[in-house]
């Protein structure tokens, strides 16, 4: 039976530079089929639906809010043609109730041990509207190897020069942020994968560039301190969300491969400072992750926080405006105090003020997010910033020997 699995094409971060990774959702979930069914991916980013295409089932991942709308739309339109349509992923976990009026199914959960059933279901004509496991999560072991055979992987380069491939060591987080869902995404528990899993799956990636997506790696310093070390003759090199803060720690992830951090930057005291310097120490570059809108945020302290990201150096930034998804803290604090101005999910992109900040106007945010990008590349541009970063990781590939040249057109 052929099954086509479709990743909707999302909205990117205005001003942010041009490129697209290959989604890791999708190719996790793609292990998880039943051995008879043959499955066709197309990432609408980079490739065309062919909604005419011969199949017999579709499926939809969705991760990002901005991603539902064209989800249901490319929903509507299989199952206008008599195709039956099942969507999962993070976004209908968060839009469940709306995802039903678009699919035959909703599959709510992680896909580990589910899909027999699923596939058997449907087969048998007999698909329910909701399939829902978030309650009941599969042993952390059951996480195989990835599926990235169905990636049309050349699409996935920045001018030529290969970019990461997406991997994870764990699932769930111990911590519960403000603007985060992950706590009901996933559970408060942070569960770990088997060191042994995580190498072979490591070890079956052809590209030496990877992007670990863990929500954080900073939740249990043995577990950290254990996968760095197990990683170290892998000789990758990679980029994660945030590492502990602790010299052991970061030694060891230098020494397996850590190439840059994406870790969140909240204010301008000396903390942050400290905290970037001591990754610049350990030769691990940082990408700040800047959300702008909290409650304190004047135009004023935003202008200061970009002024300070250049004073420490920060080699990359990405800005954002607090975004109201549904299911977090945020989203019912704003909406309880009625100052969500937009429920359009496709303004959802993180790129557009949707609220109405406390003290200053929705103009002047969506203002000065333009000010933060602007300002923070005005000396040296994001493709500069961006061919440094590149430049790094090649510098270090070519000290240990394992630099390939993969130029595309
Ligand atoms: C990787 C990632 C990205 C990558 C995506 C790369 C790509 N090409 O898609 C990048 C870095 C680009 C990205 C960007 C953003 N992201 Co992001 N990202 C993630 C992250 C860290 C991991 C997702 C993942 O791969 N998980 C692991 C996989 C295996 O799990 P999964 O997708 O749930 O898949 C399982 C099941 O859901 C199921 N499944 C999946 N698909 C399907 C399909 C079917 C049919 C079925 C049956 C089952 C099924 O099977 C899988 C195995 O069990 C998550 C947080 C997290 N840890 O989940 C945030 C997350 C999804 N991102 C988030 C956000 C906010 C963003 C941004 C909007 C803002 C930002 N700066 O972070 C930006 C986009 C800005 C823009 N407009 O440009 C939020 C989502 C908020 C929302 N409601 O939209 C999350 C949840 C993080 C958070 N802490 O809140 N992100
Ligand atoms: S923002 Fe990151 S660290 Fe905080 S709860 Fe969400 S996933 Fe965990």
């Amino acid at each position: 039976m052929k099954f086509l699995l479709i990743y909707p094409k999302w909205e990117k971060l205005d001003r942010q530079t041009r490129f697209t990774l290959p989604p890791h959702g999708p190719v996790v979930m793609a292990a998880t089929l039943p051995a008879d069914v043959d499955v066709k991916f197309i990432d609408e980013n980079v490739d065309a639906i062919n909604f005419d295409e011969g199949c017999d089932f579709v499926g939809i991942s969705i991760m990002l809010t901005a991603q539902v709308k064209r989800g249901w739309e490319i929903a509507d339109a299989f199952r206008a043609r008599g195709i039956k349509v099942m969507c999962g992923g993070i976004a209908t976990m968060l839009h469940a109730e709306e995802s039903e009026l678009h699919a035959d199914a909703v599959f709510l959960g992680e896909a580990e041990g589910r899909m027999e059933q699923v596939f058997a279901d449907f087969k048998a004509g007999r698909l329910q509207n909701v399939y829902n496991f978030m309650q009941d999560q599969p042993p952390i072991e059951s996480v195989g190897t990835a599926r990235r055979s169905i990636l049309n992987r050349d699409m996935y380069n920045y001018r030529g020069v290969q970019m990461v491939d997406l991997v994870h060591a764990s699932r769930g987080c111990r911590f519960n942020c403000y603007p985060c869902a992950v706590r009901f995404l996933g559970g408060r528990s942070f569960r770990p994968r088997p060191y042994d899993r995580v190498i072979e799956e490591l070890s079956s990636i052809e590209n030496n560039r990877l992007f670990i997506v863990d929500n954080s790696l900073a939740q249990d310093k043995d577990w950290e301190m254990g996968l760095f070390k197990e990683m170290i003759p892998l000789k990758k090199k990679w980029c994660s969300h945030p590492i502990e803060d602790d010299d052991k720690v970061l030694d060891l992830a230098a020494q397996a491969g850590a190439w840059f951090i994406y870790q969140a930057i909240f204010d301008s005291s000396n903390h942050i400072r400290d905290r970037v310097k001591r990754y610049h120490d350990y030769g691990i570059a940082v990408e700040g992750s800047i959300l702008l809108g909290l409650d304190y945020h004047t135009e004023d302290y935003i202008k200061r926080l970009v002024d300070f990201l250049l004073e420490i150096e920060l080699d990359m930034a990405e800005f954002t405006v607090l975004t109201p998804f549904p299911h977090t803290r945020t989203f019912d604090d704003l909406h309880k105090e009625g100052r969500i101005f937009s429920y359009d999910w496709n303004d959802y992109t993180c790129g557009k003020v949707v609220f109405q900040p406390k003290l200053m106007s929705p103009e002047k945010l969506q203002e000065m997010y333009y000010y933060a990008w602007d300002k923070f590349y005005e000396e040296e541009p994001q493709n500069y910033k961006m061919f440094k970063m590149l430049k790094r990781v090649m510098d270090k590939e070519r000290a240990d020997g394992t630099f390939k040249p993969r130029v595309r057109p």
